[in-house]
């Protein structure tokens, strides 16, 4: 080993993050010897995180999936027997085959999570699920649909300005966005603009980590923000925050938008959203203070009923003062400017794709007909810990005829699978990665072999395709022809070789989004009234607040028995329910929940008590973490525990759908907390 030579390759996280890490891996041989961040990307400038320096311990952890395995007891009792790879397609054909012809192609399930942000490899899936003649999709996510969809509605497209460009603002409005935990090349230009001077205000119901230098921190119900953003436009007006002429050239709805706010009064306001009118208005006074001001948008504040309507309550801020498209200035959520890929190996596209399952509503496939679902193929997704309404769901899982799931570890949804397939980890496979923080495509460079009988996914469907004797002309082996066709198909400006060294921007990026004031909406302009949001959605034009479900109006029975609203923020130590393995990251934590001081008081429970959260749905035990972290009547658990820690969030919450977008409610959610001595 000492005279191996040493290797560095560059490569970069594929996993769903805002950040998309460029990273260098120095390798003896196929050992990993060293995990380092990247230069070359500009946006993550060689910084990487906990999790990212944890890679060799998830690599080679001892729970890692090596070979397929075939479920021998009963489903959910984690009894499995190891096959060959031969007897698992065998067992795929054997029970796929029969239902594409029994009930057609749609009584399969094809379920795609989040897991691998791999965009090119990924659409190999679609040669195996075209050439089966159809399947059963889904629509929506589980994550931020909700506010792309209004994003979209209200802009036409989904757009931020470079990170470098918050340095330039006087004034960081952090709204429902925990960026030290979620998107930490951020912090680094936060840090910058508040170092040159820029005031900073948080609006999140919890004191986050990311806001310890706010000069005001907002903490809004649950689930009120849209209503919020309703009060801070009337004091803008009332103040003269608008730019008449921005209005009057880019702008469509204002005039019944401005009286739709005389809808809502500041009493009202202050009431529901339990922020007071002054509070509001110290707000609007240091957005007039300063002439530049910066909204970052996070995916908290969407993950309600109202989530679509919140997100354009939102966004009119920035619209009516005309600060859009300049420096300094205007609204970061996500970036995606980039073209279209371009994948060059479709099958011919069948009749037989249905698509009008939500994500968020997993369990629904109860309800399908004609024909039903009877088998359901996961990869890169954990529905059991991720998904809403768990226990709804694993009964309906219950119910399949046969599941396969692709996977790293036996997760809490594997184990409800009939077949197991051990997938690659991101070293280990080519692809290119796009993530939702900055708009550089990186290439993802395969670094070392797969262990033990381990494929990737794209090799899983070729053998796939072999068995089910389909055009192998559509599952190309040679990951380096794939690339290059895909890059030269898309029309990138770039090389496979080039991109081996250099991250690629495509050269129309606008580093200050919207400065071409061109709003690809339906009218050209930003659309604060979308007629068409109405036609397609059957929502009102206009961002008005409808009070969030499952809350204390809207549900004062159940408020009566389950006081508090439960929230599910993102860890600093997971992306969702992933990095659960390594040592490193496990040893740091156990499952917490944060509970006010008076909310405590009255139940109590003190700092560090073991408690039971509950309501109709569940029950989870968690460790109390009593203070001020959070505003009274709402409590917090980070999202992303495994079953077996005793703290699965999503036990408790409801399978609903935002307003528009089909995105996922997680946050309407009440629940009582009791002291608890086990388990
Ligand atoms: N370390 C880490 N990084 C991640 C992830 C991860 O799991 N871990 N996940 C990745 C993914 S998939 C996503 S979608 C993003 C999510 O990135 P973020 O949006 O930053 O994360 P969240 O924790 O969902 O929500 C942010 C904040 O919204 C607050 N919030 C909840 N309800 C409300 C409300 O009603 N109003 C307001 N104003 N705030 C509210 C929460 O308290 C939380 O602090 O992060 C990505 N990056
Ligand atoms: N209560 C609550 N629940 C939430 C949220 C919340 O805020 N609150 N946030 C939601 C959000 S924003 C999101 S994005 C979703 C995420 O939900 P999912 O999309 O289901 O993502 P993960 O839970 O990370 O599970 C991904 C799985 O894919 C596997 N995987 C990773 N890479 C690969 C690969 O290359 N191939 C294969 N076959 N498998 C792979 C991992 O091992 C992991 O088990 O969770 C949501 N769940
Ligand atoms: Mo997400």
């Amino acid at each position: 080993m000492a005279d191996e030579k040493l290797r560095i390759v560059n490569t970069v996280c594929p996993r769903n993050c805002y950040s998309g890490c460029g990273m260098q891996i120095h390798l003896k041989g196929d050992k990993i010897i060293k995990v380092k961040g990247n230069e070359n990307n500009p946006a993550t400038r060689g910084k990487i995180c906990l999790k990212g320096l944890s890679y060799p311990q998830m690599i080679d952890h001892p729970d890692r999936l090596l070979y397929p395995l075939k479920r021998t007891g009963a489903r959910g009792t984690s009894q499995f027997e190891r096959i060959t790879w031969d007897e698992a397609m065998d067992l795929v054909y054997d029970h796929f085959k029969p239902m594409v012809e029994n009930y057609g192609p749609e009584s399969i399930l094809y379920y795609v999570g989040s897991g691998n942000h791999g965009s090119i490899m990924q659409q190999y899936a679609y040669g195996f699920w075209y050439q089966l003649g159809g399947f059963t999709g889904t629509r929506g996510n589980l994550c931020d649909s909700a506010a792309t969809e209004a994003i979209r509605y209200t802009f036409g497209a989904i757009k931020n300005s470079a990170l470098t460009e918050i340095e330039h603002t006087e004034l960081i409005i952090l709204w429902g966005k925990n960026p030290s935990f979620t998107n930490m090349h951020s912090m680094y230009h936060i840090h910058k603009a508040l170092e040159k001077g820029a005031k900073m205000v948080t609006i999140d119901p919890r004191l986050n980590e990311s806001s310890n230098r706010s000069d005001l921190h907002l903490y809004p119900r649950c689930g009120t923000d849209g209503l919020l953003a309703i009060g801070v436009a009337k004091c803008m007006i009332n103040k003269g925050l608008v730019d008449g002429d921005f209005i009057n050239k880019h702008v469509l709805g204002y005039e019944a938008y401005k009286t739709m706010l005389d809808d809502y009064s500041m009493e009202e306001i202050a009431r529901l959203t339990e922020v007071s009118v002054e509070a509001i208005q110290q707000l609007v006074d240091m957005m007039a203070a300063v002439k530049k001001f910066t909204i970052i948008l996070g995916k908290g504040y969407q993950r309600y009923s109202n989530g679509g309507q919140t997100t354009r309550a939102i966004c009119a801020l920035p619209v009516i003062a005309g600060a859009i498209g300049k420096r300094g200035v205007g609204l970061y959520f996500n970036d995606s400017q980039r073209p279209m890929q371009k994948w060059s190996y479709y099958p011919p596209k069948p009749q037989h794709i249905r698509t009008t399952l939500n994500m968020g509503k997993l369990a629904e496939i109860d309800h399908m007909q004609e024909p039903p679902i009877k088998g359901m193929w996961i990869e890169a997704a954990n529905p059991m810990t991720s998904n809403p309404n768990r226990h709804k769901l694993e009964k309906v899982l219950h119910g399949l005829d046969y599941m396969v799931c692709a996977e790293h570890f036996l997760t809490d949804t594997a184990k409800m699978a009939d077949l197991v397939l051990p997938a690659a980890m991101f070293l280990e496979e080519n692809d290119i990665i796009r993530s939702y923080g900055h708009s550089y495509l990186q290439l993802k460079q395969k670094v070392m072999a797969c262990p033990g009988e381990v494929k990737t996914d794209k090799e899983i469907y070729h053998m796939l395709g072999k068995r089910f004797g389909f055009d192998m002309a559509y599952l190309p082996e040679d990951d380096a022809t794939i690339l290059r066709q895909v890059i030269s198909a898309s029309g990138y400006a770039t090389t496979l070789e080039e991109m081996k060294e250099t991250p690629y921007l495509f050269p129309e990026y606008d580093a200050i989004a919207y400065a071409n004031k061109i709003f690809p909406t339906e009218s050209g302009k930003i659309e604060l009234y979308a007629e068409s949001l109405q036609r397609d959605w059957g929502v009102h034009p206009l961002p008005i607040y409808v009070e969030p479900s499952e809350s204390k109006y809207s549900n004062p029975e159940g408020f009566k028995k389950y006081p508090l609203q439960f929230m599910t923020a993102h860890a600093k130590e997971r992306i969702n329910s992933q990095f659960t393995q390594p040592d490193w990251l496990s040893e740091m934590v156990e499952p917490e929940m944060h509970i006010h001081t008076k909310d405590a008081l009255a139940r109590k429970i003190r700092n560090g008590d073991r408690v039971r959260v509950f309501n109709q749905r569940g029950e989870i035990y968690v460790k109390a973490l009593v203070g001020e972290a959070v505003q009274s009547g709402t409590v917090n658990v980070f999202e992303g525990w495994y079953d077996h820690t005793h703290a699965s969030v999503n036990k408790l919450t409801e399978d609903r759908a935002t307003d528009f977008g089909h995105g996922a409610a997680f946050h309407n959610c009440l629940v009582e907390v009791e002291k608890v001595n086990g388990p």
